[in-house]
């Protein structure tokens, strides 16, 4: 395996640089157009000159950030390692490239977890070695995987990884016969789903959803105050957002795509680089979605509540048979008060 190649040539010292550049990496926000990264500087001994971690699109990577570090400590980075848990990137962006603050750094060795899989910014490892660095990658790269998340996801796929949230009863329902949907489950429940509003770039519900429950589509704490970064709220679909829509008030910016292709509302958002799209609802939109097999990701709240009748949280998805039947993988069940949390994946097409 890379993983076992690439141990045999790495020092202890830098592996444990390599746990704490994931660690420093943790500190940057799972939300955003940018992966978190993090990087320790070794002097050739083994000992820490700099630390940095990246901090969100358009502050410093971490490279950068380490290099700063060293810098204000006074301490020399001439001929040392950076230990970095993403391949350098090699490209101006919205900041320069790393590639060439570590080689003006002086730095000899680069030790990285996972390659870049972004186009525009890989290609860093190349450079470093062509100008006489000495690069080792895939170093604890299940554990880099793992931290990069629904980023990596993202960017392999070429489009937001999509979580489609739904909140019913035991027998699947996501209102009453009357339309009535306030509350099925919990507020333990409703606590956890804002946290992961909090997580992602984009929640989307169809124009259905807007009319009839008129959400605000925010991300607040359990006291009720906005969290300080909002994702973006997409609505889809061709009808209007009435004008004193809750929508409208404080939060994200609102973007309104009239169509009613899934695949049409993740190119409009990849342009913006949203990496993690939420589908809240309602049984329309999630059913185009699920038809276009593009959910990656269900987390479905169950509340033991029986209502016998009222809309299904899935509208109709095209089966007939129960050999038709859209399969998932149980991934987790969490309790949540009187609720559960499942979450499940589609088989990949
Ligand atoms: C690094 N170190 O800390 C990060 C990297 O627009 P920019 O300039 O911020 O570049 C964003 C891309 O750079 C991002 O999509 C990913 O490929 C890479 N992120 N690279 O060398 C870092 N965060
Ligand atoms: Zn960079």
């Amino acid at each position: 395996t890379p993983t076992a190649a690439a141990s045999a040539r790495v020092t202890p010292l830098e592996v444990a640089a390599m746990r704490q550049a994931m660690l420093l990496a943790r500190r940057g926000p799972r939300h955003g157009a940018n992966p978190r990264v993090g990087c320790v500087l070794l002097t050739p001994d083994g000992s820490v000159v700099g630390e940095g971690w990246h901090a969100g699109a358009g502050t410093p990577h971490a490279e950068v950030a380490a290099l700063r570090d060293a810098a204000s400590r006074g301490l020399p980075t001439d001929g040392a390692t950076a230990v970095v848990t993403l391949e350098p990137c090699d490209h101006t962006g919205r900041t320069g490239p790393c590639t060439q603050a570590l080689l003006a750094a002086g730095v000899r060795r680069v030790v990285v977890s996972v390659p870049d899989p972004n186009p525009v910014a890989a290609g860093g490892a190349e450079r470093l070695r062509a100008a006489g660095v000495d690069v080792v990658t895939d170093v604890l790269a299940p554990d880099g995987r793992t931290l990069l998340g629904t980023w990596l996801a993202s960017v392999e796929r070429g489009r937001p990884f999509v979580t489609l949230k739904l909140a019913t009863s035991l027998d699947g329902r996501v209102a009453a016969a009357d339309g009535s949907s306030r509350w099925i489950t919990s507020d333990v429940s409703r606590h956890h789903a804002h946290d992961l509003r909090a997580e992602v770039d984009a929640i989307a519900v169809g124009t259905g959803t807007v009319l009839a429950d008129d959400p605000s589509l925010t991300a607040r704490n359990a006291a009720g105050e906005l969290h300080r970064d909002q994702p973006l709220r997409v609505v889809v679909g061709h009808r209007d957002v009435p004008a004193g829509a809750r929508l409208h008030g404080p939060g994200g910016e609102v973007v309104h795509v009239r169509s009613h292709d899934p695949a049409d509302v993740l190119r409009v958002l990849a342009e913006r680089e949203v990496r993690h799209l939420l589908v809240e609802g309602g049984p329309t939109l999630a059913a185009a979605f699920l038809r276009a097999r593009l959910v990656d990701e269900v987390h479905a709240y169950v509340a033991p509540v029986l209502l016998g009748a009222g809309p299904s949280a899935v509208a109709d998805l095209g089966v007939t048979g129960i050999d038709g039947a859209l399969r998932l993988t149980m991934r987790s069940v969490l309790p949540l008060g009187p609720d559960v949390l499942v979450v499940a994946t589609p088989e990949p097409p």
